[in-house]
Formats: structure tokens, C-alpha cells, sequence
């Protein structure tokens, strides 16, 4: 073979592979989905889930490659949204409080002591005011497709036990970057200080700060008792749910079959997981408490202590998450 002849082979088959990879890219599509944590966390597994799901069902023509962490938001967990709109993310499965300096319909969720137990959750997510929640946020350039849950938020701290406002009375608790929890934890006396999951627990570790609030899959998981909070109430302060969403742009590329195909698989995705975190909150507890942590439960007069000193907090932010979509959540609550 001369040198000519096989130079004109080999550009061929480079050709060749050209097409070949060409082809599959028309078919093979793969999108990048956000969270704040790993697949050791529930919230991790749900978009893992997610993952699993739409590649079954695709036949690998979708692909959902999940990146932990806040990774794509260089642990930034409060640009998610934003990146996502812009399209730098293409997909997301992210918590309520994340989004809300960008979504302020998100707050809802995160007023104090307003949606006390999971029919309460669900009676918000699942009726008329979580429909209108899923149009604020489309109405921010993003899709949103199906829910999920972080799960209700309890607080901890290396200095005591809390059981009224006056016990967190000058303690630092690390809140995450969304101006309502700084306006909460005031509220109660506390000196709240913001920063992200990722600067948190290094805060932890140094005493840097003395408490933060968490629900019990991550404060079990990520073993916060080993970083000297010895102290968790439980008061079911505030439930943060997650949200599978999609940007608007990548949304409307996808053909309707594959639209359908990523909202099943969300909702299913969803389902599994928000049942999933119910079911192990028990165990969770029972391990926190088998690992020496002091677990105190309010009694009903103790609870309403604590939502008497926030109800500032409920008065300034509810006309900014809307009058009509705190009734709408309100009326859902009880007739629950
Ligand atoms: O930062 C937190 O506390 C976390 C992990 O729960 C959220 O992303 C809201």
C-alpha cells in the first residue's frame, strides 16, 4: 500500500467516526442536573432516581448526569436558580429555600411555624397554592415538573438544650443565604449568620458557630453531632420541599414524548423519595439519639412561644410571598 493510499483509508474512517458520533449526538442527548447534596442524602438519591428512571425509559436517547454538591454553582447553592434560568445548569433538583432570593413566592415554605405536619405539606404541594407556586416559578424562565422534600427543619446547638425563645438568646446559628431566616432567627433572640452548606459545616467543626437547623436525614448523615451538637429540638419549624425542574429553553427544545417521558419520571422520582424520608425519619432519630445527642420535644405551650415571637416575621413577608398565595396555602392547611 503506498503512504497516499493509506493516508486516504485512514481520512476516511476518520470520516467515518465523524458521522458515526454525529448520528448518535442527534439521538443521544444528556443534561446536567444541579443539587445541593449527594446521593448519601435523600436528596441526592431523588435525582439519582430521576437519572435511573429516564434511562430506562429513554433507551439511553436521555440522559440526566447528576452533579452533587452545588458543584455547578462552585457551592454557591443560592445562584442554582439563576444558573439554571440562564441555561449554565440545564436541570435541577433543588430546595425551596435555594430559590427563593430569586422565586420570593418560594418563602412560603420557609414562614415560620405555618405548615406544622406532612398532611399540611401536602395539602400546600398538592392543591391550588402549589400550582401557583409551579407558576411563579415558570414564570421565571424555568419548568418546573414534580416535587420532593428535604423534610421539616429542627435546630441544633453545642451550648444547651432549647426549649423557648430565650434559650437560643445570643447563639450564632448558621442560616442558609435566603433574608427571611435572618428576620426568623432574630425574631427569636438568636444572631443568625449566613452562609452556604459548604461553609457551614467547617464553621461547625471550629465553633466558629454554635448551632444551626437542618432536617434529620442530614443531620444524621452528614454525623453534624460529630461536629459538637449535642443539643436537637425537635420543633418542626418549617418543611423544605425540593423541586424537579428543567430550564425553559432546554424544556422547549425536547419533543413532547420526551416532556412526558421527564415529568413521569420526576414525579415517580418524587413520590418515591418524599415516602422515603417520612419512613426513615424515626430510625434517624433513634440512631441521633443512640449517638448521645439531647433530643428535646416543646410541649404545646412551649411551641407556642416560639411561634408568639415570630409572628413579626409572618406580618412583613407575607405580602412579599403574595396575600392571595399565603390564603390559598392557608385555606389548604385547614381543611387538611
Ligand atoms: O444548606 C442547607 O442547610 C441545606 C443543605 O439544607 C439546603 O440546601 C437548604
Amino acid at each position: 500500500m503506498t503512504l497516499t493510499r493509506s493516508m486516504a483509508r485512514f481520512t476516511a474512517g476518520l470520516a467515518g467516526v465523524a458521522l458515526l458520533s454525529a448520528s448518535l449526538s442527534a439521538h443521544a442527548r444528556e443534561l446536567s442536573v444541579s443539587t445541593v447534596l449527594s446521593d448519601a442524602f435523600p436528596w441526592g438519591q431523588a435525582a439519582e432516581k430521576w437519572a435511573e428512571l429516564v434511562e430506562e425509559r429513554s433507551g439511553g436517547e436521555l440522559t440526566l448526569r447528576v452533579y452533587p454538591n452545588s458543584q455547578l454553582v462552585s457551592g454557591d447553592q443560592t445562584r442554582e436558580f439563576s444558573a439554571m434560568r440562564s441555561g449554565l445548569i440545564d436541570a435541577a433538583v433543588g430546595s425551596t429555600i435555594n430559590w427563593s432570593p430569586q422565586v420570593p413566592e418560594l418563602n412560603l415554605f420557609s414562614l415560620p411555624f405555618f405548615i406544622p405536619d406532612e398532611a399540611a405539606v401536602d395539602a400546600v404541594t398538592g392543591g391550588e397554592a402549589g400550582e401557583m407556586v409551579f407558576e411563579a416559578i415558570e414564570s421565571r424562565g424555568v419548568m418546573p415538573l414534580a416535587w420532593g422534600e428535604n423534610g421539616f427543619r429542627q435546630v441544633s446547638n453545642s451550648r444547651g438544650p432549647i426549649s423557648q425563645p430565650d434559650d437560643l438568646s445570643g447563639l450564632k446559628i448558621r442560616v442558609v443565604g435566603s433574608p427571611l431566616f435572618q428576620d426568623t432567627f432574630s425574631a427569636l433572640g438568636a444572631d443568625p449568620t449566613q452562609m452556604s452548606w459548604t461553609d457551614a459545616q467547617p464553621a461547625l467543626t471550629t465553633g466558629a458557630i454554635d448551632g444551626q437547623e437542618n432536617p434529620l436525614s442530614v443531620f444524621d448523615v452528614a454525623r453534624i453531632d460529630q461536629v459538637g451538637q449535642e443539643h436537637l429540638t425537635l420543633w418542626n419549624y418549617m418543611n423544605d420541599p425540593l423541586i424537579f425542574a428543567v430550564n425553559q429553553q432546554v424544556w422547549r427544545s425536547l419533543s413532547e414524548e420526551q416532556q412526558t417521558l421527564l415529568r413521569e419520571t420526576a414525579e415517580e422520582a418524587g413520590a418515591w423519595e418524599i415516602a422515603m424520608t417520612r419512613e426513615e425519619e424515626s430510625e434517624r432519630l433513634a440512631a441521633i439519639q443512640e449517638r448521645g445527642v439531647t433530643v428535646t420535644e416543646l410541649t404545646d405551650e412551649q411551641y407556642q412561644a416560639f411561634v408568639d415571637a415570630t409572628q413579626s416575621v409572618y406580618e412583613k413577608w407575607a405580602p412579599r410571598i403574595g396575600e392571595e398565595l399565603v390564603e390559598a396555602a392557608q385555606s389548604a392547611i385547614d381543611a387538611r
